[in-house]
């Protein structure tokens, strides 16, 4: 199918460009400047590779995403995947002992999708020690899920060393830190004046046979698709400008025929003259819905079945999910997990097609729900709980919604996957509030109007750039028109670089808090005293010491965790036994055991609660050193070598 490809300037002109060979070329190319900008330096080209044809945009070189000194860390800018992949490989150099980087996959333009590992490689192996795992950027506009991501990364390796607890924390546990999840659509948002959600797979969004077709033009060039208003006289139109604002930002709206101004929605063009407008741009499928745990398909045959918007052919369909998806299943040791959206703003988790206690067993809700209070009390934000029904009911009757209001289902969504099937304690956290700016709130009614927002701006923020006067230009089928209004991207969707860093902090500290929570496995003692025969009995007591179970009770339902193991290694010429049980080890018969042979005798003892102790005994025989260990699927390793006379 030939696929509308268009360029539209700061005139407003419709250009056909195809470029299919040069795109397949183009995809193994990750620079913008390299792989995407087009042959005249003034474009970027979406979907190289993956289409017969691209589409290319005007290229955007927002001040938001410049650093304040390039090659140092600042979060007063977002960071491009160019820069954050520099970041990455510069942290290997400053902090060899600390990082490792490498790719968990290839995005479908051929990005590779980056991750690190940080923990001290002194000591143990990140795979012996409990495991968190923290994104940014599933969806495509929700950038300052990459922005905390990063925060939390750098706070841990600039403090290391310095902050006793951060030390502790990447001394006796892993991170597992991927920026760009969706590094395809994140650039695209990046460096076009266009949103999306989704990675540039094509999707038909609004079901016409074509994809696509219908995206946001800006039309005046200052790099956003903002709202356009056109001037048609008075008793002609359905918004007038409120006198309230001396500026004359606000438009009222008013019944057609009373207005001075009719509003036309989101700036741009109907290119596919279907009488809309901007009703198909890039992609549209949605990475967050593509999960395997209650996966439901985009279309049904029944008519009366439940459907899910942006599912994907079949979960895991997107190689973006399905990066995640085996590196977590690979790393079953990963207990918790926060995967960052925008813009609400809340602590969220699931499960999102029940409630809470229809589906999260009590023992693990009450760990959830402490997490919630002191997710609130550390980010400020002022929702948190599960995405059915505390989600979609926020904001309705106050702190208290009635129990009785319906929930509102998501299907294939993340946290599912990661309570119900990983068995996790899995957040997906909206920062930012969205615009909201409760501290504009001038009157005390409990929210901003649009004129307190604007007051509260002018005075604090000299940011023009967060709101557009109403400014002329001119559209190729209604003539003159005007564009203004809020910034879609550094006001809406995500703060303006000015109040980024508070966001990012905020939602890093509740993270390093999660990360803190997570189970581990301790050696209390490990002490002998003389048995009967000469033999030594080996005591061995054990504890948790994190604030999470060895195991929730939903691990141990889907069988993600093994029980927790005591296990002691000995030579092959010692015996070891329980108090009643056969002794194994050397002396059974057969070749005389090599002395250098080590046997591991091994103790299964159930799952460990926080500040539980166990005590395992036995009884060894023949002088040497014996390693006791401690092992447990997602707390952890400890070791401690013991004397044996
Ligand atoms: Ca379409
Ligand atoms: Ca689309
Ligand atoms: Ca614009
Ligand atoms: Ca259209
Ligand atoms: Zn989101």
């Amino acid at each position: 199918m030939k696929r509308v490809v268009k360029i539209v300037g700061s005139v407003a002109v419709t250009v056909a460009v195809v470029w299919a060979a040069a795109a397949r070329a183009g995809a193994q190319q990750a620079s913008v400047t390299a792989g995407q900008t087009g042959p005249d330096g003034k474009t970027y080209r979406v979907g190289g590779g993956t289409r017969d044809g691209v589409s290319a945009f005007p290229l955007v070189k927002y001040d938001q995403m410049k650093p304040l000194v390039p090659g140092q860390m600042d979060f007063k800018h977002f960071h491009t995947y160019e820069e954050a992949s520099d970041i990455l490989r510069m942290w290997t150099r400053q902090y060899p002992d600390l990082v490792d980087l490498y790719s968990v996959g290839r995005s479908l333009e051929g990005r590779e999708i980056w991750q690190i590992t940080i923990t001290n490689k002194k000591t143990g192996r990140h795979t012996d020690k409990p495991a968190m795992f923290i994104e940014g950027g599933r969806h495509a506009g929700e950038i300052s899920g990459i922005e905390a991501t990063l925060y939390f990364a750098n706070h841990l390796l600039t403090n290391y060393g310095k902050d006793a607890a951060v030390t502790k924390l990447v001394d006796t546990k892993t991170v597992y830190a991927k920026p760009h999840n969706n590094p395809d659509g994140a650039s695209v948002y990046h460096y076009t004046a266009q949103g999306l959600r989704s990675t540039v797979r094509p999707y038909d969004s609004d079901n016409d046979g074509l994809t696509d077709e219908d995206s946001g033009e800006d039309l005046d060039g200052d790099g956003f698709v903002r709202q356009m208003r056109k001037y048609v006289g008075p008793g002609k139109g359905n918004a007038n400008v409120d006198k309230a604002d001396p500026k004359g930002r606000i438009m009222q709206n008013v019944p057609m025929g009373q207005g001075e101004y009719l509003m036309l929605g989101s700036e741009g063009v109907d290119n596919d003259g279907d009488g809309r407008v901007n009703e198909d741009g890039i992609g549209g499928l949605d990475l967050h819905r593509n999960y395997p745990e209650n996966w439901r398909p985009m279309t049904e045959e029944t008519s009366r079945g439940q459907t899910q918007g942006g599912a994907g052919e079949y979960p895991l369909s997107e190689p973006e999910t399905m990066a995640v998806f085996s590196f977590l299943m690979r790393h079953p040791h990963i207990g918790v997990v926060q995967s960052l959206d925008t813009s609400v703003p809340m602590i969220l988790r699931g499960p999102s097609t029940s409630k809470s206690e229809e589906s999260v067993f009590p023992e693990d809700l009450v760990y959830l729900k402490k997490f919630d209070a002191e997710g609130i009390k550390i980010t400020g934000y002022p929702w948190a709980g599960d995405t059915y029904w505390q989600y979609s009911n926020r904001g309705r009757g106050g702190a208290a919604p009635n129990p009785d209001a319906p929930g509102s289902p998501l299907f294939g969504h993340g946290p599912d996957f990661g309570y119900l099937y990983y068995g996790a304690i899995w957040y997906g956290n909206e920062i930012w509030d969205g615009g909201r700016l409760l501290e504009a709130d001038a009157n005390g009614d409990g929210q901003s109007t649009d004129l307190e927002k604007l007051m509260w701006l002018d005075k604090n923020l000299k940011d023009t750039s967060i709101y557009q006067m109403w400014t002329k230009t001119s559209h190729p089928t209604l003539g003159e028109v005007e564009v203004g209004g809020w910034n879609p991207k550094f006001w809406s969707q995500n703060p303006p670089p000015e109040m980024l860093e508070k966001w990012a902090r905020n939602e890093a500290l509740f993270n390093i808090y999660l990360a803190q929570q997570m189970a581990q496995v301790k050696i209390v003692s490990a002490t002998t005293k003389p048995a009967a025969d000469g033999a030594t009995e080996l005591t061995v007591v054990v504890t948790n010491e994190g604030g999470l179970p060895t195991a929730l009770e939903i691990a141990k339902r889907v069988k993600i965790v093994q029980e927790d193991i005591v296990a002691i290694d000995h030579a092959a010429t010692q015996t070891v036994s329980r108090a009643g049980a056969p002794s194994v080890g050397a002396g059974r018969g057969g070749a005389a055991p090599d002395p250098s042979a080590r046997r591991r005798t091994a103790e299964g003892i159930g799952w460990l609660k926080p500040g539980e102790t166990k005590t395992v005994s036995w009884v060894v025989r023949g002088a040497g050193p014996v390693t006791v260990t401690v092992g447990s699927t997602r707390g952890g390793v400890a070791i401690q070598t013991v004397e044996i006379k």
